[in-house]
C-alpha cells in the first residue's frame, strides 16, 4: 500500500469518495437516517460553526457524546476544521473529566444534555479551565438552551455557514485523540494523525473484513474507543457502508433486536457479549438476523464461543487485537484463515515480534511480549513523555500484551504482560485457565489470578460466575476444579475458586484482573 498523499485530510477525504452516494443512508438511529449527502453537509456547517465559535485550527475540543448521528458529524466536522476532537467515554466520572479537560486545554465540549451535570461540575473542578463554548445535542425535540456559553447542537448547525473547503492539513497533522486507560496512573492522551485512520480501513477494514458498499455493519463497541471508531465510522464510510448506531447499552436484547430489525452483514462485539448473547434464552434464530461475519476484540474469544457462534449463526467471528496506540487491529483472524482458540496471524502491513526478557526474539512457541511495527501507529501519549518512551520503541510499540505462536505460526494469547502468574517456577496464563473454566457448562465468565498461599506461594485463584439460576455448591465447585485439572498441565488448576455475581470489567468489557488481585490482597 502505498501511503495517502502528503496534503491529506481524513474527514475530506471520505467526503471525496461518498460524493456519488447522497442519497445512501450513512447511519441508522434510533431516532432516523442520516444520508451521506446529509453527513456532508453536517461536517461543512460543524466546521464553519467551529470557526463562528472562534474554535481554531489544532485547538482541541472534548467530544463525550452517546453513539447518535451526531457523533460522526461532530467528530468529522472537527477534522475537516483542523480543530483536533477527544472523543471521550460518556461513562466517566465528573473528576476523570476534569482531569481530561485540563490535561487536552479543551476550548469546547460537545456533549448531550444529560451529561451536562457532570460537566458543569468538571469545569468547576478544572484548573485553568479553558472552555469556552459547551455544545449541547438534545435529546428532546426541544432545543437545548441552557445558558450563556451552551449551545444547542442542532440551532448551531441551522445557523452556520458551511465551511466549502477543508483546512489544509497534511497526513502526519494531528488529527484527533483518544485516551488510553492501563490498569494504573491516569488515562493516556494517544495522538493520531490524519493519515492513521486510512491505514487502519484499507489494511484491516478492507482487506481483512472485506468491507464493500453493500454491507450494512453494527458495533456493539461505541464510536469513542479505538475498537468502535473503526468499526462504526472509519471502516464503512472508507467503502459506502452503512452503519447502525445503539446509543445506549448494548446488552443482548438490544443487539438482537438491532440484528432483528436492520438486518446488519457484519457485527463487531467483544468475547463476554457473544458469551451472554450465546447464553440468552431470546436469542434469534439463524433466519432472522442476515450477518456474513462478526468481529471480536478486548480479550481473547474463547474457542468454545466463536465454535458455538458458527454453528448457531452460520457467520464465524474473527478474533483479533488491538490497541488504542495502533489505533485497530494488528492482530487477526481471516475468514479464509482461521484457527478459534487463536488470534490468527499479522494483518498484512504490520510485523510483530514475540520477544523474551532479554529484549530479543524468542523461540517458536515460547511466550513473549507482542512488539508491532506499522503505520497506524500514534505519535506519542501527550505531555508524557516517560509513558511514551516505554511504549513506542523506535518504530516498535509494545502491547503490553504476552504470546506465543503455535507450530502453524497463528498466534495464541497468553495474558497481559502484567498479568501473568508465575506459579512453581512456570508461566499461567490466567486466560488459558479462564478458557477451560468456561467450558465448563455451568460457568458462564471466569476470571484468573495469582493468590499467594500460607507458604508465600503463589497458586491460581479462579473467581466464578455461574450461568443463570445455578447455585454455589461445595459439590460444584470441586467438580468445577476437577473439570479443569482433567484439560491443563496440574498445576495450573485453580486451587481457590470462589463464586461471585459479576466480575469487575472496564467499560469495553475487558475484565480487570488487577482489582480482584487488589480484593485479594486486603
Ligand atoms: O481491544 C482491542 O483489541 C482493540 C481493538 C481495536 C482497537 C482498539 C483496541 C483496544
Amino acid at each position: 500500500h502505498a501511503a495517502p498523499p502528503e496534503r491529506f485530510n481524513f474527514a475530506a477525504h471520505l467526503m471525496a469518495l461518498n460524493a456519488g452516494r447522497a442519497a445512501k443512508p450513512a447511519y441508522i438511529d434510533d431516532r432516523g437516517t442520516l444520508s451521506y449527502g446529509r453527513l456532508a453537509d453536517g461536517i461543512r456547517r460543524f466546521a464553519g460553526a467551529l470557526a463562528a465559535l472562534d474554535i481554531r485550527r489544532e485547538e482541541r475540543v472534548l467530544l463525550a457524546l452517546p453513539d447518535t448521528r451526531d457523533w460522526p458529524v461532530a467528530f468529522l466536522g472537527a477534522l475537516y476544521a483542523g480543530v483536533v476532537p477527544v472523543a471521550v467515554n460518556t461513562l466517566l466520572t465528573a473528576a476523570d473529566y476534569a482531569y481530561m479537560l485540563g490535561h487536552c486545554r479543551a476550548q469546547a465540549i460537545i456533549t448531550s444534555e444529560s451529561l451536562v451535570p457532570a460537566f458543569r461540575e468538571a469545569m468547576a473542578a478544572t484548573a485553568g479551565n479553558e472552555v469556552r463554548h459547551v455544545i449541547v445535542a438534545s435529546e428532546t425535540d426541544e432545543p437545548a438552551r441552557l445558558g450563556p456559553g451552551f449551545h444547542d447542537l442542532r440551532d448551531l448547525l441551522a445557523a452556520a455557514t458551511p465551511r466549502a473547503d477543508a483546512a489544509h492539513t497534511a497526513r502526519d497533522d494531528i488529527a484527533f485523540w483518544l485516551y488510553s486507560s492501563g490498569s494504573t496512573g491516569k488515562p493516556k492522551g494517544t495522538v493520531h494523525t490524519h493519515a492513521n485512520p486510512w491505514w487502519t480501513a484499507e489494511l484491516y477494514g478492507r482487506e481483512v473484513l472485506r468491507l464493500a458498499e453493500s454491507d450494512i455493519v453494527f458495533s456493539a463497541a461505541k464510536l469513542f474507543f479505538a475498537y468502535g471508531l473503526g468499526n462504526g465510522l472509519t471502516f464503512p464510510l472508507s467503502v459506502g457502508a452503512t452503519v447502525v448506531l445503539l446509543p445506549g447499552r448494548p446488552t443482548p436484547d438490544a443487539v438482537f433486536r438491532r440484528l432483528v430489525d436492520h438486518k446488519p452483514t457484519v457485527f463487531y462485539g467483544v468475547p463476554t457479549l457473544f458469551a451472554s448473547m450465546l447464553a440468552s434464552p431470546d436469542a434469534p434464530a439463524a433466519d432472522q438476523v442476515a450477518l456474513r461475519l462478526c468481529a471480536s476484540a478486548g480479550e481473547a474469544l474463547p474457542k468454545e464461543i466463536g465454535e458455538r457462534f458458527t454453528q448457531r449463526y452460520g457467520a464465524k467471528i474473527l478474533d483479533g487485537i488491538g490497541s488504542t496506540e495502533m489505533l485497530h487491529i494488528f492482530l487477526s483472524n481471516r475468514a479464509d484463515d482461521l484457527r478459534y482458540g487463536s488470534t490468527g496471524k499479522p494483518v498484512p502491513g504490520y510485523e510483530l515480534e514475540l520477544r523474551g526478557d532479554d529484549g530479543r526474539p524468542v523461540p517458536r512457541g515460547e511466550v513473549g511480549d507482542l512488539y508491532i511495527k506499522g503505520p497506524s501507529a500514534a505519535l506519542m501519549y501527550w505531555t508524557n513523555r516517560e509513558k511514551s518512551c516505554c511504549t513506542f520503541v523506535g518504530e516498535w510499540l509494545k502491547s503490553g500484551d504476552k504470546y506465543f505462536q503455535d507450530a502453524d505460526g497463528y498466534y495464541v494469547y497468553a495474558g497481559r504482560s502484567d498479568d501473568m502468574l508465575k506459579v512453581s517456577g512456570l508461566y499461567v496464563s490466567p486466560f488459558e485457565v479462564e478458557a477451560a473454566l468456561i467450558e465448563h457448562p455451568s460457568v458462564l465468565e471466569a476470571a484468573v489470578i495469582g493468590k499467594v498461599d500460607h507458604d508465600q506461594l503463589v497458586k491460581t485463584k479462579a473467581f466464578v460466575v455461574l450461568k443463570g439460576g445455578l447455585l454455589p455448591t461445595p459439590e460444584l465447585e470441586a467438580e468445577i476444579k476437577a473439570f479443569v485439572k482433567e484439560r491443563l498441565a496440574p498445576f495450573k488448576y485453580p486451587r481457590y475458586l470462589e463464586f461471585v455475581k459479576e466480575l469487575p470489567k472496564t467499560a469495553t468489557g475487558k475484565i480487570q484482573r488487577f482489582k480482584l488481585r487488589e480484593r485479594e490482597a486486603n
